[in-house]
């Protein structure tokens, strides 16, 4: 293999993991850099900032490094949101975990959900009257497939129902997204046949 023919194929390679990598990541996921890459539409009411990134609450702890996103709802009937757009493939998988916990009884059904807004897929929902009074659920992972490659966002809400006393809250950690299996094998492929053309090449230039 010639020089130029081996410059070739590493940029071929290098452009090929950078669409896997940039299609892969969902910023901040984690929340383990406060609200960063997050778009938040918040609606502080007399307990302060409703979306608030935690090491714990209640009896909930990270699912993923060291704390998570954790909304509470705050105004009556109306949301509070974060929201991040992303670039997903065909076949990629959105994953992640949530709770909803409430301190609220019907029939004041306060309500929670996850979705991928161009869908109008719902990923993860819950509400008072679900849960029961005062109830919650445990953490719960969700995934979804794909189905057509595009740029999505994210949506995370919660609101309170009929009045703003007593919150309910979304706990939201590890939102992910899991490539499909065939871009990650291209990848690793490539990543093995540049290794034995490297490993070639240095035998050829030790000589
Ligand atoms: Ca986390």
């Amino acid at each position: 293999m010639t020089v130029f023919k081996l410059k070739v194929f590493v940029f071929l390679f290098v452009l090929q993991a950078s669409t896997y990598l940039n299609a892969a990541v969902v910023q901040n996921g984690g929340f383990e850099n406060g609200l960063a890459n997050w778009s938040v539409q918040r609606n502080t009411d007399f307990a302060g900032d409703p979306i608030r990134v935690v090491p714990q609450f209640e009896g909930y702890a990270p699912t993923d490094g060291a704390s998570f996103a954790l909304l509470r709802s705050s105004l009556a009937n109306t949301y509070n949101v974060l929201s991040q757009a992303v670039n997903l493939k065909a076949g990629d998988r959105l994953a992640g975990s949530a709770f909803f916990k409430t301190t609220d009884y019907m029939p004041y059904d306060d309500d929670a959900y996850i979705r991928i807004v161009e869908l109008d897929a719902v990923l993860f929902s819950s509400r008072v009257s679900a849960v029961g009074d005062y109830g919650g659920t445990s953490w719960t992972n969700f995934e979804f497939a794909i189905p057509t490659t595009g740029t999505y966002t994210i949506e995370l809400a919660i609101r309170n129902a009929m009045d703003g006393a007593a919150p309910s809250y979304l706990g939201v950690d590890n939102l992910r997204a899991v490539p499909e299996p065939t871009s990650m094998a291209t990848v690793s492929l490539a990543s093995v046949f540049l290794l034995g053309r490297l490993k070639r090449l240095r035998k050829k230039w030790a000589r």
